[in-house]
């Protein structure tokens, strides 16, 4: 620091910002001057001693000063290092962990706010009773383990069988919010497909809102795939344009419709785009039997003209069909909505709190397992000892979401996911 700051003394006062100047070590230049804030251990992000510059935001400026403190002997954070340190240092758990990194990753308003919750320890807190009411399964049945010769009387067995249940309902609730935790956080991917010219890309502009794809009146103008982020009430879409599909003896456009079907493949709902000024061809018909395999929707295109007929679409029985003009944009607050609707069945209220995480919906899942089949064994009236170790198998797993009980490997796969200098 003397160095870096050209003075004999430095002794900053703890948890107090000083407005210095910073020198490159070798040249004696001036780099910047900067905000330097001292946290004294315990009281910083990671519970030891950290110094914080805060320079002026040019990234020119910031590598600069990183390589003159590199010059001096310090060396970069691994990715998720200053994380790893505040959780072995007891200052967060291991959700909250995970949240931070979430939180960095947020792409909607929606990611950010779930994980913010995360962030303030709701997981924890919503896990905490039902370890406790796990513990006070297991304490009894210890100690009637260890003290009564005879069996447990039937009517204790079967209060133990219901509180069993009840918690595994809890924990089945929780888990349950995955569904719509997961599509919050990783969001969807949609694939336009359809034959050449129904207006596959003009539809893909029109949910952009911009000139994204090339669009001409000629068939096979889109070539290759192309795939765009857009946000529908707080969802966040990969949408894909593909070529239109046909039969071609063109090589560039035979790979461009075998990348159509790989986006198809990929997608978690199809759109097939129709075009509604004329009757269903045979083109329209394969694909159309080749999207029902998946989750679809059926844009029947340029309901602006004058040919346009709800009936040219006929015979599509009972097949989700939404009538829409790309040109106007007519249709389309319905066709955004019937977008997301196979997917929000399962509510995303602003107020419930849901699992985000693929891990902590795993470990769920594993925890209720342990309990149903300690609660079977207990049914069947096996001792009592063969019991309680499903129990603790159950209290171990609830004990890796928040990380007393996460192995070694597990650890450093989550950081291995979070960014540099986190
Ligand atoms: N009137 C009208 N014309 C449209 C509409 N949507 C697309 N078109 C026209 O239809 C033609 C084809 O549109 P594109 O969006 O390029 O069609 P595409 O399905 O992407 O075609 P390929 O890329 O060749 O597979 C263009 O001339 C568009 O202007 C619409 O809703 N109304
Ligand atoms: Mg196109």
């Amino acid at each position: 620091m003397r160095k870096l700051l050209r003075k004999d003394h430095f002794s900053p006062r703890a948890n107090r910002v000083s407005l210095q100047t910073i020198f490159d070590p070798e040249s004696g230049e001036t780099l910047d001057r900067a905000l330097i804030t001292y946290f004294q251990a315990p009281h910083s992000f990671t519970g030891e001693d950290v110094i914080e510059f805060s320079c002026h935001g040019s990234p020119v400026l910031l590598l600069r000063v990183i390589d003159a403190l590199l010059l001096l002997g310090a060396r970069t954070a691994d990715p998720g290092e200053f994380t790893l340190r505040a959780l072995a240092h007891g200052r967060i758990n291991l959700n909250q962990a995970e949240a931070i990194r979430d939180l960095i990753d947020a792409q909607t308003h929606a990611a950010v706010r779930q994980a913010a919750r995360q962030l303030g320890g709701e997981l924890s807190a919503r896990l905490q009773p039902i370890k406790n009411a796990l513990l006070d399964i297991i304490v009894p049945l210890e100690s009637s383990l260890e003290f009564v010769e005879d069996d447990l009387p039937e009517i204790t067995l079967e209060r133990i069988s219901e509180r069993l249940s009840n918690l595994i309902q809890r924990l089945g609730d929780l888990a349950s919010t995955f569904r719509a935790g997961r599509l919050l956080k990783e969001g969807l991917r949609i694939a336009l497909v359809g034959r050449p010219n129904v207006g596959k890309s003009s539809v893909f502009n029109r949910l952009l809102a911009s000139d994204r794809a090339i669009v001409t009146d000629i068939p096979g103008t889109t070539r290759d795939s192309l795939s765009e982020l857009i946000n529908i009430q707080d969802i966040l879409i990969l949408l894909t344009d593909t070529a239109g599909v046909r039969t071609s003896d063109n090589l560039i456009e035979a790979i461009g419709i075998e990348r159509t079907r790989r986006a198809m493949a990929d997608a978690d709902l199809i759109i097939l785009v129709l075009d509604g000024t004329q009757t269903l061809t045979s083109e329209d018909k394969e694909l159309l039997a080749d999207v029902r395999e998946n989750k679809y929707l059926i844009a029947l295109n340029k309901s602006d003209l004058e040919d346009f007929a709800l009936s040219n679409a006929g015979g599509l029985n009972g097949a989700p069909i939404m009538p829409i003009s790309a040109k106007t944009g007519a249709g389309f607050d319905a066709f955004r909505d019937a977008i997301l609707k196979p997917f929000t069945a399962t509510d995303i209220q602003d107020g419930c709190f849901l699992i985000t995480n693929a891990r902590h919906y795993d470990l769920l899942r594993r925890a209720s397992d342990a309990l149903y089949s300690a609660k079977q064994l207990l049914e069947s009236r096996t001792s009592e000892d063969l019991i309680l170790l499903r129990l603790y198998e159950s209290l171990r797993i609830l004990g890796e979401i928040t990380g007393e009980t996460t192995p070694e490997d597990v650890l450093s796969q989550i950081f291995a996911t979070f960014c540099i200098g986190k």
